[in-house]
């Protein structure tokens, strides 16, 4: 059964791949399974029929026969699951694997959404210029803290999995910042996951979304 996945009819980040569609995409490429895509307005998101799938009037959704999904983390969680190639056989491994994907999304992805708010929300603020370097350095802690704990090595921790692509994922949310240059091992890390064919195919579908949206 082909599962069928919902995007942003027109991404806001104008098919800069960083919307959470992405990562279910590079998931499902990544297992080599074909999928459908429901292009949603942000309008139709929060009508009934998408709020039946998804509580918080969000994508990504996933469906698959009976089985309805919502939270990026959840359904990249069920694809690694049920293929091969994104967590470890060994139980350990996996263990391992699976708690990168939460530190990814617990962890990392916080502080690069708070500071994603604070410049898209709260640049008119009187305390703008003072809390921006709180939020950047809370940011750079948790930066710092993952480039050590990467080191040299390619992965995160043995063979790519899918906590390497939620991390990925997540890290190239901070790009643009320019913060990612002060780790070169995290610009390194995020290239090498940029560079796998599972993620270009899957990039290239979501930006071909948003070049057609642009040109009706
Ligand atoms: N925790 C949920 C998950 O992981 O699935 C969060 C889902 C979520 O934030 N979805 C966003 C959404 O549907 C799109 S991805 N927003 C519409 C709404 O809430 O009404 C977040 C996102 C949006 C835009 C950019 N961008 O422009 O760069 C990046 C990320």
């Amino acid at each position: 059964m082909t599962p069928k996945i919902t995007a942003f009819e027109r991404s806001p980040d104008r098919g800069r791949g960083l919307a959470r569609d992405m990562r279910v995409r590079w998931a499902l490429e990544e297992a080599g399974q074909s999928y459908e895509v429901r292009l949603l307005s942000f309008n139709a998101m929060k009508e009934p029929g998408h709020l039946a799938l998804h509580p918080f009037g969000q994508i990504p959704t996933y469906e698959e026969g009976d089985l309805a999904l919502f939270e990026s983390g959840g359904i990249v969680f069920h694809i690694a699951e049920r293929h091969a190639g994104l967590l470890p056989d060994d139980a350990d491994a996996r263990a391992r694997a699976i708690t990168w994907m939460f530190a990814a999304l617990n962890t990392i992805e916080p502080p690069i959404v708070d500071l994603g708010i604070a410049k898209l929300l709260e640049g008119n603020e009187s305390w703008y210029e003072k809390r921006m370097p709180l939020v950047q350095d809370r940011l750079r802690k948790r930066l710092g803290e993952l480039s050590a704990r990467l080191g040299d090595a390619e992965w995160l921790d043995g063979e790519f999995s899918a906590g390497d692509l939620l991390m990925v994922s997540v890290l190239l949310r901070v790009k643009a910042s320019g913060m990612l240059d002060e780790y070169p091992n995290l610009c390194a890390y995020v290239a090498r996951g940029e560079a796998r064919p599972a993620y270009k195919r899957a990039f290239d579908a979501q930006l071909a979304v948003f070049t057609a949206a642009s040109a009706r």
